[in-house]
């Protein structure tokens, strides 16, 4: 495979909101970023991801875009964008923005234009169709609950939005549409900005014949109905060959929808569209038919396998990117693992997981210390467009929210949003007021400032971890095989190459596992307890890594 530099990067997730607050007015903002510089770079970081920090009027945290060319009041200004990037410069990192076109806010001038009759120029720019039998145009639901569809009484017809009413889908069939989205991407890049991640790209290219959804299971309407639409690879072409092509950036597109047989066609080394792409395979896993808030129990076969035919699937064709947690999901440790009595060791096996992988890893922030999921007691707490609909819909149905809280305490995004814990100051040390979400209260255990004092904490791990992978490049461009796939216990994996073999060992539980492998002449080069011996009998959460000497 072609080496590359985003190929040997480890990637930091930054949500804007949740990391640092400069100027204590509860919200996290650019500038809080800038003073943890030092901090991302002492990890070992090479590039970070910032989700959005555009105008938006904030219904789903910046996902839902009023102005693509500014920065969100409560962010800071673009001044301080600017010293952003120029400090992550400085340091030797990257910076990657996100890019959400599928939809923009409906406060954007474009949908303020569209909105208003049928024949204004930017009509086009946006979904609008009449409705049916008094109703919406067919029977689509939105991501978050409810129609897909909203009436707008100005011209008395809907409009498309697959997440919140508040964020029409763009119109990608119009070409002007896909112009301006390539002049934005060029506007950033002309900044210096070194890459996007891409947001429910899947979702771009619309089936035109607006079919009514046929599958109760809304995961599979996702991929049959609303991702990988008959346009999206020659709409990414289009936008390699006009923008990306010309630069050195970085691309990684999300989506809902792309599993397997379409992964390739996305990041497919000659297919000059995206450099990787997030697929939801593994954090589909706990979700039952009804979704995230119906979460089902799963297997450790079934998480190795989803890794297992990824890496199979893109093997020499194209780069994964190996990521276990974001803002949209629960903690790593809590859904994976365990954030229990083995929280620290999980944390460390998880770390271990994630820097021997084939595929770039991306380190969500917080999980660097071993965050862990919150459970509010009140539903009053929560601030997530997603779990907030959930409620409402339960209320809709004549339930009590209260009694489903278990669920938002399982599977909702606010998990991943808490206040980072810097310290056991107030409020984490992540604002001298009330943050706009609660910390978790186990921010006195759990905290950054503890953590650098000790020399065996979670974020020490990581950081050793980080330094591992660099130091051994076999653990990026290396073959990938894991072994005793049906062990129920431990996810044991060999990665090699000309030169160097490792064996990696994970014991996924809390017993004590003797794993033995028929590989011989292993020699102990990295482990997540104080010590350890190169023997195979696996405390629980246990992480070993080996050279095979041969
Ligand atoms: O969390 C999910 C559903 O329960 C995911 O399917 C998620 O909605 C999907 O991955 C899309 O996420 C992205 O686009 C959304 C935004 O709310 C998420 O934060 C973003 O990551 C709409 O822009
Ligand atoms: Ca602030």
């Amino acid at each position: 495979m072609k080496k590359t530099w985003w190929k040997e990067s480890v990637v930091y997730q930054i949500y804007p909101r949740s990391f640092n607050d400069s100027n204590n007015d509860g919200i996290g903002d650019i500038q809080g970023v800038v003073q943890k510089l030092d901090y991302i770079k002492s990890l070992g970081i090479d590039v970070i991801w910032l989700c959005p920090v555009y105008k938006s009027p904030n219904d789903d945290n910046g996902y839902d875009i009023a102005d693509y060319r500014d920065i969100m009041s409560e962010f800071g200004t673009m001044a301080d964008f600017d010293e952003l990037l120029a400090g992550i410069h400085k340091r030797d990192m990257k910076l990657v923005m996100d890019l959400v076109v599928n939809h923009s806010s409906d406060e954007h001038a474009w949908f303020e234009e569209s909105r208003k009759s049928k024949d204004n120029p930017y009509r086009d720019y946006y979904i609008w169709k009449p409705g049916q039998n008094g109703g919406p145009p067919n029977n689509w639901e939105a991501f978050f609950g409810g129609s897909a569809w909203q009436h707008d009484t100005a011209t008395d017809e809907y409009y498309l939005h697959l997440f919140t009413t508040k964020q029409p889908d763009l119109n990608w069939e119009n070409p002007k549409v896909r112009a301006e989205v390539n002049d934005i991407i060029k506007y950033w890049f002309d900044k210096g900005v070194d890459g996007f991640r891409m947001d429910v790209i899947s979702l771009i290219s619309k089936r035109e014949e607006y079919a009514d959804m046929v599958s109760p299971v809304f995961e599979e309407t996702i991929a049959k109905q609303y991702a990988n639409g008959p346009r999206i690879h020659e709409f990414l072409k289009e936008m390699n060959r006009e923008v990306l092509s010309k630069f050195d950036i970085m691309t990684v597109g999300e989506g809902p929808g792309i599993t397997l047989e379409h992964g390739l066609d996305y990041v497919g080394e000659d297919r000059d569209e995206l450099n990787m792409v997030f697929h939801f395979d593994h954090m589909f896993l706990d979700m039952g038919d009804g979704g995230k808030f119906d979460p089902i129990p799963y297997s450790l076969v079934e998480f190795k396998d989803v890794f297992n035919r990824w890496d199979e699937k893109l093997n020499g064709k194209g780069w994964g990117s190996i990521f276990l947690g974001n803002h949209d999901f629960p903690r790593m440790v809590s859904r994976f693992a365990t954030d229990g009595k083995y929280r620290e060791e999980a944390s460390k096996l998880l770390a271990t997981l994630l820097m021997t992988m084939r595929g770039t890893p991306y380190v969500y922030q917080g999980d660097e210390i071993g965050m862990s999921n919150v459970a509010f007691e009140s539903t009053e707490d929560y601030r997530d467009v997603e779990t907030l609909n959930y409620f409402r819909q339960l209320e809709a149905d004549g339930q009590n929210p209260q009694d489903h809280i278990h669920n938002a305490h399982q599977m909702g995004r606010d998990n991943a949003r808490t206040p980072i814990q810097w310290s056991d100051d107030s409020n984490g040390g992540f604002s001298d007021s009330e943050p706009w979400i609660k910390v978790n209260p186990n921010y006195t255990e759990i905290n950054v400032a503890s953590q650098e004092r000790d020399k065996r904490s979670v974020l020490n791990y990581f950081r050793k971890m980080i330094q591992f992978r660099k130091e051994h490049p076999t653990l990026v461009y290396g073959d990938y095989e894991s072994i005793e796939n049906d062990h129920k216990q431990v996810y044991a994996y060999r990665r090699w190459d000309e030169e160097n073999e490792y064996l990696v060992v994970l014991n996924f539980s809390d017993q004590v596992v003797d794993f033995t492998p028929i590989i011989t002449g292993l020699e102990l080069l990295a482990y997540n307890y104080d010590d350890s011996t190169e023997d195979l009998l696996m405390r629980p959460w246990e992480a070993k890594v080996f050279r095979v000497n041969d």
